[in-house]
């Protein structure tokens, strides 16, 4: 579809400009002059591939350490800022990326907000993150969820630096105009329930008997951490089993056990894995993706622009974007995206390309 307004003559433009200048002070606008931009035939995006190198993020956070401290800060944190959506701090329209870092000894202080988060562990072993009263221990690779409006507080009581991906749906909510936000009076919530209590109950598909008091989180949500260990086994032994998909490789989804759907209402999170030698045929879709390098190596093409991926790397991928992921060494990544929003909303599509 080409929805501009055809061309007419001289005399025509000249009453529609006129028309235009009378009605612009009353907050009217003509549909016909931006039609095309507005309701295009393929999502076009403002948001650009771009690849962060884990390295040279991590100095400058390490720098910024040396500056300012996590409770100074409330939290200490790089945003992977889209270069084509600058001022915006999203890394595509409706999802927010940064690097968080927590020096030993530290506390970032606890608070809640209607954003949901997730966070990837990139570096360091045994800090935690305190979701409504039950720390989650964070290993190097596990994924830990704090949904929307759940307290939460980052603490490192280990002897190294801590350092993990922070997805959130910031844009989105800023989208909705939906923001609440407060802070506890303390800078650490009490620790009400014992560490990992909810893997125990919840992680191995089972659940505490219905009505007993021991089912403590919350219905809708019970899950919040999804250890390396356990995806990884997962991966990995499919990996073995069968024949990579020829778009994906091997990819599995995180869930949330309670629906079966994603792992937060706003946010999607996946795992994926291709063996040495693999190249994915070309694939779109329409949620824009964070990715990050576990282990291994290979390259991202994205919309034709090549980026080299080693561990920790991280790549983002705009909605309709064409992506090619080939591996050197066995790759397997962590992803996240607005894949969860856009389904609710019916928006979700993908095209599978010929290799
Ligand atoms: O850890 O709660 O990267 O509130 C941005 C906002 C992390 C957090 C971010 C946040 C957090």
């Amino acid at each position: 579809m080409d929805g501009t307004a055809s061309p007419g003559s001289n005399d025509q433009r000249r009453l529609l400009e006129a028309l235009y200048a009378d009605m612009r002070p009353h907050s009217l606008y003509p549909l016909w002059e931006v039609m095309a931009a507005l309701v295009t035939p393929v999502p076009r995006s403002a948001a650009q591939p771009h690849r962060w190198h884990y390295g040279p993020a991590r100095d400058y956070l390490l720098r910024a350490g040396d500056l300012i401290s996590a409770e100074q800060a409330e939290r200490r944190v790089l945003i992977l800022e889209n270069p084509g959506l600058l001022g915006s701090s999203a890394v595509v329209p409706s999802l927010y990326a940064g690097l968080q870092l927590i020096l030993p000894g530290e506390i970032a202080p606890c608070h809640r907000h209607t954003q949901s988060a997730l966070r990837f562990v990139l570096e360091g072993d045994g800090a935690y993150t305190a979701i409504d009263g039950e720390r989650a221990v964070m290993r190097p690779f596990d994924l830990i969820l704090t949904p929307n409006w759940q307290w939460h507080d980052h603490g490192n009581e280990t002897g190294q630096p801590m350092i993990w991906l922070d997805g959130l749906d910031i844009p989105t909510v800023r989208f909705y105009e939906a923001s609440f936000a407060e802070r506890l009076d303390h800078p650490a919530q009490a620790e009400a329930i014992p560490a990992d209590d909810s893997l125990r109950r919840y992680g191995r598909n089972l659940r505490p008997f219905r009505g007993s008091a021991a089912d403590r989180r919350p219905a809708g949500q019970p899950m919040f951490h999804y250890p390396y260990a356990e995806w990884r086994e997962s991966l990995l032994g499919l990996a073995a089993a069968e024949a990579p998909d020829p778009h994906l490789g091997h990819a599995l989804e995180f869930v949330n056990p309670a629906d079966g759907g994603s792992v937060m209402p706003t946010i999607a999170a996946q795992v994926r894995h291709l063996p040495a030698g693999f190249e994915t045929a070309p694939r779109r879709a329409t949620d824009g993706a964070v990715f990050v390098v576990v282990e291994g190596r290979g390259t991202a093409l994205v919309d034709g622009q090549e980026f080299s991926l080693s561990e920790r790397d991280l790549v983002v991928v705009p909605s309709w974007s064409e992506l090619r992921l080939s591996a050197t060494a066995p790759l397997t990544l962590f992803g996240f995206s607005d894949k969860a929003a856009q389904e609710k909303l019916g928006l979700w599509r993908e095209a599978r390309l010929p290799a």
